[in-house]
């Protein structure tokens, strides 16, 4: 057991990351609600691309946490909104030196996590640009390569990250040490914070914002953000954030975000871990970020109640 990888969030990230580990021959736990254990046990199909054919891998799925459990390796792939929720039922069972490795979206997430660790526990946070999607539950398409870059978020293990590197590279997925990981994560909620609310509120694929139509939206979203870089004193990522942001629209130009998804599907979104990070960061700061706070409630009436 303690050489296994754990799993926690059987979403489309979860699910390739345990099924590109598992076909190293590594063991991997799926760690699932009860409700998933049935079809989870059956094996999780992975497909290589929208035409390569499926490969079906095996791996031990556990739904209630014996005395016995140990975990020391952890991948957290839920939702930001349900990381810390999630993580609660399985606490007790990680090892005194566990190290974990958290693939949420935005900000905060991840403090709500590390508040729950023990002093020799370690936690890691990763921003990932791979694309994935669930064909059905249970089998996930790897539709574009991405990559990991990920680093210590708290906790005394500073090995960690390259140890989480070498596991994910033996596997097939490109991924990279960042430290600090601090900006890494505000740069991927920037480009959230642009994408997901508004192709959420206006019901469009990613590809829309590169329109006329759009341009003054971003422009204005984009210049609320770097406001608060310079506050923070967070660097801008290579060739700006505008430019990443308009690449990131275009390489995606197919893509429903997450936020629009989760509209469509009725689920509440991770707006709160996005957009809400960010302007709670920019109150104490006395900065106002007018367009961010408009669509902040336009998402949140979107939402169920
Ligand atoms: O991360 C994404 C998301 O949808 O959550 C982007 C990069 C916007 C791709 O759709």
């Amino acid at each position: 057991m303690e050489n296994t990888l754990c799993v926690l969030g059987a979403g489309s990230l979860g699910l390739l990351y345990a099924a590109r580990v598992a076909r190293t021959g590594r063991p991997v736990t799926l760690l699932v609600k009860p409700e998933q254990a049935g079809f989870l046990g059956l094996g999780v199909t992975l497909q290589e691309g929208e035409a390569a054919l499926p490969r079906r891998l095996f791996m031990r799925v556990i739904s209630q946490p014996t005395p016995e459990l140990q975990i020391s390796r952890l991948l957290l792939a839920t939702k930001a909104t349900q990381a810390a929720a999630a993580l609660q039922r399985w606490l007790p069972h990680l090892t005194a030196d566990a190290e974990i490795l958290m693939l949420q979206n935005g900000l905060g997430s991840q403090a709500e996590v590390a508040d729950l660790l023990q002093p020799g526990q370690t936690l890691l946070a990763a921003s990932v640009t791979e694309g994935a999607y669930l064909k059905q539950p249970g089998a996930v398409v790897h539709a574009g390569k991405g990559k990991t870059l990920l680093g210590r978020w708290s906790g005394p293990s500073h090995q960690a990250s390259s140890g989480w590197v070498s596991r994910l590279t033996t596997a097939g997925l490109d991924a990279e040490v960042v430290e600090p990981i601090r900006p890494v994560l505000w740069h991927k909620l920037a480009v959230n914070a642009v994408i997901n609310p508004l192709t959420a509120v206006h019901r469009v694929e990613n590809g829309a914002l590169a329109g006329r139509d759009f341009r003054p939206q971003v422009q204005a979203l984009c210049e609320e953000l770097l406001q608060v870089f310079r506050r923070l004193g967070i660097a801008e990522p290579e060739g700006g954030l505008a430019a990443r942001i308009e690449q990131v629209i275009l390489s995606t130009a197919a893509n429903r975000s997450s936020m629009l998804q989760d509209i469509e599907a009725g689920r509440s979104t991770e707006i709160d871990y996005i957009t809400g990070t960010l302007l709670k960061v920019a109150r104490p700061l006395q900065l106002r970020l007018p367009t961010h706070e408009a669509l902040y409630q336009q998402v949140r009436q979107a939402e169920p109640r």
